[in-house]
């Protein structure tokens, strides 16, 4: 069943993070709502996929605590490549604690050169909005959002009813500075927030570790997600140029199938 939704264009409008308004920009300009998560150890194959895959994705998630060489020359080697290819620098650090604590943790380990980073709602409103709000309002950081982890994909995991809805309420009320969740299903009625999910895959269903992938037209067109982020399922082939058009096809066309023409 098709639900009809609104344009990138018109939920541009609607945005006021400022990462959201780039980001449904360059989805529409790019024609992409595929986020690529590059788990790599070694920097500089993270870096060379990451320019391979830059002209089909909106972003690239990586997780900074598990590269190698990962130092302020390589950030800047991503961000060139950002750059050139119009994409979000997407840093998963999942940060989770007192708004003291968050502020010193960001500014030392993303503020700098990711454009969006991962925050449980858990430590609540008031340190959230405290540490991000300086910082994404700051013109020179490169930080300009957050997405809060509303649901997560791997099985047995404890974010219950009440810490979905918890953390729905602190988006719809902080949309300045949050651009979106990350979650299996639409949450939100809220068009200007972004629905990214991930636990995709369109060859396997689990890893054997709790992880647990369903295909690309389940995650849009049922649970009504927006950006499909997909790491091993392209990464780990010996062909990830190929899956890399598979994916992003098949991300666009199910976005595409459900707005106005
Ligand atoms: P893969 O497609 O290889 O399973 O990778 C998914 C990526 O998304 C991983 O980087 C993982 O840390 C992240 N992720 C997830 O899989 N499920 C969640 O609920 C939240 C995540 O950030």
């Amino acid at each position: 069943k098709i639900r009809v939704r609104l344009s990138l264009q018109q939920r541009e409008k609607l945005a006021t993070c400022p990462v959201s308004k780039r980001l449904f920009s360059l989805m529409h300009t790019k024609a992409t709502n595929l986020c690529l998560a590059i788990d790599y150890e070694e920097g500089e194959r993270i870096l060379e996929l990451a320019d391979k895959a830059g002209p089909f994705v909106c972003a690239v998630k990586v997780h900074a605590d598990t590269i190698d060489e990962f130092n302020e020359s390589w950030t800047s080697k991503l961000v060139a490549l950002a750059n050139k290819h119009d994409f979000l620098i997407f840093e998963d650090r999942k940060f989770a604690d007192t708004g003291n604590t968050l502020s010193m943790q960001v500014k030392r380990n993303a503020a700098s050169w990711a454009d969006i980073v991962t925050v449980y709602g858990i430590a609540g409103e008031k340190s959230i909005r405290s540490a991000f709000q300086p910082i994404i309002a700051d013109p020179s950081t490169r930080l300009k959002g957050i997405l809060l982890i509303a649901q997560l994909s791997c099985e047995g995991n404890l974010c219950d009813t009440e810490y979905t809805n918890g953390t729905r309420r602190i988006a719809e009320a902080n949309q300045d500075i949050v651009c979106g969740f990350i979650t299996q299903e639409k949450i939100s009625d809220k068009l200007g927030l972004i629905h990214w999910t991930p636990g995709v895959s369109l060859d396997e269903t689990t890893d054997g570790k709790g992880q647990q992938w369903r295909s690309v037209e389940k995650a849009i067109m049922e649970q009504q997600n927006d950006i499909v982020i997909v790491g091993r399922a392209i990464c780990n082939k010996t062909t990830p140029a190929s899956e890399l058009r598979r994916y992003r096809d098949a991300a666009w066309e199910a976005l595409s199938a459900a707005m106005p023409k």
